[in-house]
């Protein structure tokens, strides 16, 4: 990290920090472009990511996201999502828009959120959008809506689903404000989040990237980094607020 970045930081009063599922690799969540294992291993995640999927085979689907479900319950958040939770409550202006439908970051403390991808702990009725309450003793699979007799769903975003109302609009007003942009374990693919941190490039904001991979906003980032957030956000926060 640099002397700049750490300055940088320091004095910036609004900042944003768009996450994806990279942060989340530490805890024991496998990345969304990782290969799946066992069971589901002959399936690639953007086939069961889909409106489309679930009508043709609601079971499958379901049941994907059950396994996905019962693996975020048991595990815990890790270094990179307190730090940012250290951020909030640093920054006068800090904003936190995820990527992840896990609920890793509300569980490690972090307050303002936009998720853009829904949250795989609730349920809503496929056919009319309800919120489920209650499912799951039902014994069927999916279990159908208390309130019309649909077919229930994870509330998370599939592919040529809209956002939920407002959420991108607000996360697009943040990057269009803000002076530093965090850019922090997204293959940064998958639109239109990944249009965030050059709507903050636009306006003139320092934008930062931290993963172990490079992606096609690096060539576009005003720093880069090669590393892990686990082991990076952490060593920020210390360098900019505990020396
Ligand atoms: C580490 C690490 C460590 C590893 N530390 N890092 C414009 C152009 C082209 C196409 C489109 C376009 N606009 C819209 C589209 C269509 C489509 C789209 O983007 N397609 C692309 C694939 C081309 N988008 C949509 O359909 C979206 N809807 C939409 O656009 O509606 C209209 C609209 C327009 C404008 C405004 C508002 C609305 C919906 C997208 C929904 C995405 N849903 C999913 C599934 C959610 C539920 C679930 O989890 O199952 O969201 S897909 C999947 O991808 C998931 C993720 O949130 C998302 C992003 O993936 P992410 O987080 O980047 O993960 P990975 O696995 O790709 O990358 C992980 C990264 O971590 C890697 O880079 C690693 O190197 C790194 N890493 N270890 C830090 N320790």
């Amino acid at each position: 990290m640099t002397a700049e970045l750490v300055e940088r930081l320091r004095s910036a009063r609004r900042v944003i920090a768009l996450t994806g599922a990279g942060i989340s690799a530490e805890s024991g969540v496998p990345t969304f472009r990782d290969a799946q294992t066992g069971l589901w291993a002959k399936y690639r995640p953007e086939d069961l990511a889909t409106p489309e999927a679930f009508a043709r085979d609601p079971r499958l689907v379901w049941e994907w996201y059950a396994w996905r479900r019962e693996r975020v319950q048991n595990v815990v958040p890790n270094p990179g999502h307190f730090a940012l939770v250290e951020m909030e409550r640093r920054i006068p202006e800090f904003t936190l828009v995820t990527q992840n439908v896990d609920d890793l970051h509300r569980r490690a403390g972090s307050k303002r959120i936009i998720e853009l991808h829904g949250n795989i702990t609730r349920v809503k009725c496929f056919e009319n959008n309800h919120l489920a309450a209650h499912w799951g003793e039902q014994g069927q699979i999916p279990p159908r809506c208390a309130e019309c007799g649909g077919l229930l769903r994870p509330d998370v975003v599939w592919f040529g689903e809209n956002l939920p109302a407002g959420a991108f609009e607000q996360a697009l007003a943040a990057s269009e404000t803000c002076d530093m942009f965090l850019s922090i374990g997204t293959s940064s693919l998958v639109y239109p989040a990944a249009s965030l941190p050059f709507a903050a490039l636009e306006r003139g904001a320092t934008v930062v990237e931290v993963n172990p991979n490079a992606t096609s906003l690096t060539p576009r980032a005003h720093h880069s980094f090669r590393a892990p957030s686990g082991e990076f956000l952490p060593a920020l926060v210390s360098a900019v607020w505990l020396r």
